[in-house]
């Protein structure tokens, strides 16, 4: 029963409820933690609900309305018309005003989400059998970010969501993301921030967004690619500016590319 009560009151107040990963028993949007989701869940709620909830209760009532007055008994003759012309314009036209109402909102935030602004950074997401890579190109940063087992995970960290290396971003800038892969088809996804790309072998993609809340934000592998899909979620820790700058120093550091590029280089002139 209570569970029953959690899905039926998160419906109505899941803006409230919800942080930034999935919780057990959610129906709705995590929250939003930029503009973009921003604008997805409010297209949501202030429209697609109200016509997904309005159509279903027209569609009882038509249920119930045929059941009880053309039941048998209270009908015994029934009518042979087949075909009435002005019900026949109407249950067209009617469904497609509904359909361009909803495509005029839906494609603004979809052209909105397309344009990238002016990158504060840069950071590239690489899809692998399973887990994913990441490189910051400007700051000669390469890492990989594996899941944590089950069995290795700190109390306050989420089960099949929680990576040993995050990305991690600063607070209100525009992060690009260049996404590919290297074998099969990934995608890159965080629901907070209302992103989803796929990561194609061959090809970059891009998306961007621009958090807005200092935390941590989880997202997964969210295109099917072989056995432990769901064991390469992704992990973006939204830090502030001093955090991000005292961070990058150490990562300049432990996660430096340059030395691997100088071997390279080595082996090549040998
Ligand atoms: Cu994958």
């Amino acid at each position: 029963m209570s569970k029953f009560l959690f899905i039926f009151s998160s419906i109505f107040i899941s803006q409230a409820v919800f942080a930034d990963q999935p919780k057990d028993w959610q129906l709705g949007f995590q929250n939003p933690a930029s503009d973009g989701m921003r604008d997805i869940v409010n297209f949501h709620n202030n429209l697609l609900l109200p016509i997904i909830i309005a159509i279903s209760v027209f569609v009882l009532f038509l249920m119930l309305y045929a059941c009880v007055r053309f039941r048998a008994s209270a009908n015994p003759n029934p009518s042979k018309r087949t075909h009435n012309v002005t019900v026949e314009i109407l249950w067209t036209l009617i469904p497609c005003l509904i359909l361009i109402v909803m495509a005029v909102p839906s494609f603004k935030i979809l052209y909105k989400q397309d344009t990238i602004p002016k990158a504060d950074l840069t950071i590239k997401a690489v899809g692998y059998q399973w887990y994913w890579g990441y490189e910051y190109p400007d700051e000669n940063i390469i890492f990989d970010s594996y899941m944590i087992e089950e069995k290795d995970l700190r109390a306050d960290q989420p089960r099949l969501l929680t990576v040993d290396n995050e990305v991690v971003v600063p607070v209100n800038k525009v992060v690009k993301v260049l996404i590919t892969a290297n074998d099969v088809l990934h995608a890159w996804a965080l629901p907070s921030f209302g992103v989803k790309r796929d990561a194609v072998p061959g090809r970059i993609n891009e998306t961007w967004f621009q958090a807005e809340k200092v935390g941590t934000y989880y997202g997964q592998c969210s295109e099917l690619c072989g056995i432990k899909h769901a064991f390469m979620p992704i992990t973006v820790k939204v830090v502030s500016d001093e955090d991000y700058e005292e961070w990058l120093s150490e990562a300049r550091v432990k996660f430096a590319k340059e030395e691997i590029e100088n071997d390279e280089l080595k082996l090549a002139s040998k």
